[in-house]
């Protein structure tokens, strides 16, 4: 396979999604930091050579550039246990790869950019008049999952797969973004079966 490059900054978890995929399945990447906080994705030799959306995670593979953390991960998982062979299986997995970019990361990750990393006196009031909803929908995520993990180990089948990671990365830290994991006593137990996976990583910050 061609050299894999990670462009990405240590505190995303949609970065750690992709580090997490490849360290589970052996699969060797080269790093490549950028800043986000001092806008180093927004450059115009990044936008013109990286990614024109102006976002990390990207995977470089070879001279080629993906961008979006779950097609990345998708990319390295193909043919793996990490993605089912069973059809609906498969279909299911990608469900909660979506549910996870559209129900929980614009709520569960925003409030914890905005709460641990931009810090609440810096918010603009635009943002600060969107943490009550960011909130009741990040709790609403985090029930939704709480419910389905209840009486079972993984999201899809018997054993991880891209759902689990896709949906660990941001949720491990959530608490970061002030949710409380207390409430929610079988994603907790999930967390601590990823984290027993062998060559699982811990995220960098
Ligand atoms: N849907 C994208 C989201 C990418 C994204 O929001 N990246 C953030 C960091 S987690 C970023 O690069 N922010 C910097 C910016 O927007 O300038 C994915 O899953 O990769």
């Amino acid at each position: 396979m061609a050299e894999l490059i990670l462009h990405q900054d240590p505190r995303s978890g949609n970065c750690y999604k992709i580090a997490l995929t490849a360290a589970l399945l052996g699969i060797p990447l080269s790093i490549r930091d950028y800043d986000i906080m001092q806008g180093e994705t927004r450059t115009p030799e990044f936008l013109a050579r990286v990614n024109a959306n102006g976002r990390i995670p990207v995977l470089q593979i070879g001279d080629r550039f993906l961008p979006e953390s779950n097609a990345a991960c998708w990319f390295l998982a193909q043919g793996s246990d990490l993605v089912p062979d069973d059809r609906f299986a498969q279909a299911d997995v990608l469900r909660w790869m979506f549910f996870e970019q559209y129900n929980h990361e614009p709520n569960v990750a925003t409030l914890r950019f905005w709460l641990r990393f931009v810090g609440q006196d810096r918010l603009s009031e635009a943002q600060k008049a969107q943490i009550p909803a960011r909130r009741a929908a990040g709790e609403a995520a985090l029930k939704l999952m709480d419910e389905h993990l209840a009486g079972r180990d993984w999201f899809v089948g018997t054993g991880a797969t891209l759902a689990d990671i896709a949906l660990f990365a941001y949720t491990h830290v959530c608490e970061q973004g002030c949710f409380a994991l207390d409430d929610y006593p079988a994603v907790s137990a999930w967390l601590d079966r990823m984290c027993a996976l062998p060559r699982f990583v811990p995220m960098e910050s």
